[in-house]
């Protein structure tokens, strides 16, 4: 990791979304950040240049050589080191909408500043030492969390957490590797070999269980971070869009009482109980010749291949029909919860009849309606995925692609070292999978990882980040 504070050119970029707000924020970062500042700035006291550090000043933003006054903001003033870039930084807090902003921000411009590539101001903090890899990823997931959970576990990771268990393994690895080294440079005793071996191997599996264990949190990390794909299933007119349509708390799909109303899938995010879920309400599935309506049945099916949870809904208030049936087979084995919905309405459908399709799944009865039973399917989601309370607060859950498919190729290089000793092979053979293990745990934190990854991950941020 670098320590010492690089010298760039000095960026500048709207940071504020785009869009009607009440402020909106043009930053400046590098060498240069102050003075160019200054030069827009038309501030009576003193220069911005002379302002002590972390300090917010009234002013007006002027056109230096117009001489025309633009706004009437507030700069803040922060002197590096201690800054989100380790670099000077100064912030022009404006008014909101960007026609004001982007004429500030050409100002700045004009006055020698660079416009900000996606995520440089994040790439700066990395590459000056400010926070690793998984921290500056973790800087994107928060600006895109969907729920106050992903949200708490992307703050878990810009605390570091994740790193610190990294350099943990890390720091296990290298012991064992230096340990080795001892052995093959101090050969003075004739079981030096085999003493080398059983270091290696007590090592390889200590560090592949914490892998492991890392890495059966990654379920729930990608759920919190990209939502829990949850599919309403059912036949036409038993209430699927009416479910849709309260979880989310407004009309978003047609609900009328002619079956087949939906003719194609509605995908929609809603937090339930902090699970994010991907909420997909289906076309009804049923033979049906209408060619639009086929296409759209046709989707449902493939709605169920595609989700971690599906919501069966039977109406309670007419017989099990051949299609129920089917659905109750065709979802068999899948993560899913029964709603049996219209309770408000007399009960047609015989109990015993469906207890043959049923294994241990949840069965809820429901009325969309009368909102009876949604508390219960609300908590019967958010169980069927954390079986005790989850607490951001101390889990360390991997929710990162790139983090994921790492731990898995560390994972597989531990297991070579392993097999590499069961089967005799030579010590500096295994060794070299050791060595791999630590490098490919060192490219999640950003202490092995080439310029052209480092380019790409920073390129996905948004501008002005
Ligand atoms: N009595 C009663 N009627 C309900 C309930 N839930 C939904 N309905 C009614 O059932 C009818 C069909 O509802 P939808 O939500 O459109 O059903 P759907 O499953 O999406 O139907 P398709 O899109 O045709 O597959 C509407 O008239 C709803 O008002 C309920 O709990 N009780
Ligand atoms: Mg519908």
């Amino acid at each position: 990791m670098m320590n010492i504070t690089k010298e760039f050119d000095t960026i500048a970029a709207i940071s504020t979304p785009p869009g009607e707000g009440a402020i909106s924020i043009v930053r400046l970062s590098g060498t240069e950040a102050v003075k160019i500042a200054n030069q827009i700035s038309h501030y009576q006291k003193k220069s911005l240049e002379e302002v002590p550090t972390h300090t917010i000043h009234y002013g007006h933003v002027k056109d230096p050589e117009t001489k025309a006054v633009l706004d009437e903001v507030m700069f803040a003033v922060m002197r590096a080191p201690k800054t989100f870039t380790r670099e000077d930084i100064v912030e022009i807090n404006c008014h909101g909408g960007m026609v004001v902003a982007n004429q500030i921000l050409q100002l700045l411009l004009r006055q020698g500043a660079r416009l900000a590539e996606p995520g440089e101001f994040t790439k700066r903090a990395f590459l000056n030492g400010r926070m690793d890899l998984s921290q500056a990823e973790a800087v994107m997931d928060l600006i895109q969390a969907k729920t106050d959970e992903s949200m708490k576990l992307a703050l878990n990771q810009l605390d570091g957490k994740l790193s610190h268990l990294i350099r943990e393994l890390r720091q296990k690895i290298l012991e064992a590797l230096a340990q080795v080294e001892v052995n093959i440079d101090y050969p003075e005793y004739d079981d030096v070999e085999e003493m080398t071996s059983i270091i290696l191997v007590n090592k390889a599996r200590e560090v592949q269980q914490d892998v492991a264990h890392l890495l059966q949190t990654s379920r729930q990390g990608k759920i919190l971070r990209e939502g829990l794909s949850t599919a309403i299933i059912g036949r036409p007119n038993v209430g699927k869009s009416s479910l849709l349509n309260y979880l989310l708390q407004e009309d978003k799909a047609i609900v009328t009482e002619i079956a087949g109303t939906t003719r194609d899938v509605i995908e929609e995010y809603v937090n339930v109980r902090g699970v994010p879920l991907k909420l997909v309400d289906t076309a009804g599935i049923r033979e049906t010749d209408d060619v639009v309506e086929k296409i759209g049945v046709e989707r449902s099916r493939q709605a169920i291949v595609d989700a971690d949870l599906i919501l069966l809904i039977l109406n309670q208030s007419e017989a099990l029909t051949e299609m129920d049936k089917e659905l109750l087979t065709l979802t068999k084995g899948k993560h899913r919860i029964v709603l049996l919905n219209k309770v408000d309405l007399p009960r047609k459908l015989e109990e015993g009849l469906l207890k043959e399709y049923l294994e241990e799944e949840t069965v809820l009865p429901i009325s969309v309606i009368s909102s009876q039973g949604i508390d219960a399917l609300e908590q019967a989601i958010k169980n069927t995925f954390f079986n005790q309370e989850t607490s951001g607060k101390d889990a360390t859950y991997l929710s990162n692609s790139r983090h994921i498919g790492l731990l898995e190729e560390t994972n597989r290089a531990l297991q070579e070292v392993i097999d590499g000793i069961e089967q005799e092979m030579p010590v500096d053979l295994v060794q070299i999978d050791m060595t791999r293990a630590w490098d490919l745990l060192g490219e999640i934190i950003g202490d092995s990882v080439q310029d052209e990854l480092i380019t790409q991950l920073f390129s996905q941020f948004c501008l002005g980040k």
